[in-house]
């Protein structure tokens, strides 16, 4: 008797803590669907991984439910991963595009695609369903309002769907990373300026990599079917909080 490898996706995968989660699931044997909007990434990644690329816009409903189309009847992890910080300013200085956008990725993106895939997971007898969530989604800061409040949003949406899937065979994780040191989450959030995306991590020696995350998703994803990992909140040993952060000279 053959087993069907157990199946994955991904959203947010061509890069970073995507990217990278979509490499840690393949080597734990998962056939990672990865899905991102930048093709030519997703379709490298999966051929490096035996996966499968599906363009998709998390925000775009017809993209999700070509999604769930491609992946069929069971899905044994999904992993919202897509999202993103846009800007810093003050409240009193924010501009409701650049809030409606982090709100649409990482809300209403992390909903399309739970929606869509959700039967496929009960389906499977034993479903994963992991939200990346942020230390932001557990404290204000300055500069911070949009973002803070999307990603309070995906705690809470995680709440939510653990009380509302109580009963159905479906595990409901929040991963709430602190500082990690990827590319273009600084850069888009300082709008492609690289030194002050530098500055984040002036000083601090190790910050934490999409490899770390990517570790804690492999995990979660790997535990016997009744270990429900709530919330898991990572940081490196150099940050006590969003703003007390221990820098070398
Ligand atoms: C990233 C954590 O500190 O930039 O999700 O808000 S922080």
């Amino acid at each position: 008797m053959t087993t069907e490898p157990r199946k994955a996706v991904v959203t947010g995968a061509s890069s970073g803590i995507g990217a990278a989660s979509a490499r840690a699931l393949a080597d734990k044997g998962f056939t990672v669907y990865c899905a991102a909007r930048r093709v030519d990434r997703i379709e490298a990644l999966a051929a490096e991984i035996g996966g499968v690329a599906v363009p998709c816009d998390v925000t775009d409903e017809a993209d999700v439910r070509r999604l769930a189309e491609r992946v069929g009847p069971t899905l044994d992890v999904l992993l919202n991963n897509a999202g993103g910080a846009v800007g810093v300013d003050e409240v009193a200085h924010s501009k409701a595009e650049e809030w409606r956008e982090m709100y649409d990725v990482n809300v209403i993106g992390t909903l399309n695609v739970t929606r869509e895939l959700l039967p496929a997971l009960i389906a499977s007898g034993d479903g994963v369903l992991i939200n990346m969530g942020s230390t932001a989604g557990r404290i204000a800061y300055e500069g911070g309002g949009g973002y803070t409040a999307a990603k309070h949003g995906v705690a809470v949406m995680t709440e939510t769907l653990r009380l509302e899937l109580l009963g159905q065979p479906v595990r409901v994780t929040e991963l709430a990373p602190g500082m990690v040191a990827t590319e273009e989450f600084g850069l888009r959030r300082f709008r492609g300026d690289q030194s002050k995306r530098d500055e984040v991590y002036a000083g601090v020696r190790n910050p934490l990599t999409a490899d770390d995350i990517a570790n804690a998703v492999a995990w979660v994803a790997t535990l016997p079917p009744h270990v429900n990992i709530d919330l898991m909140v990572l940081r490196p040993r150099a940050q006590a909080t969003q703003t007390k952060i221990h820098r070398e000279d």
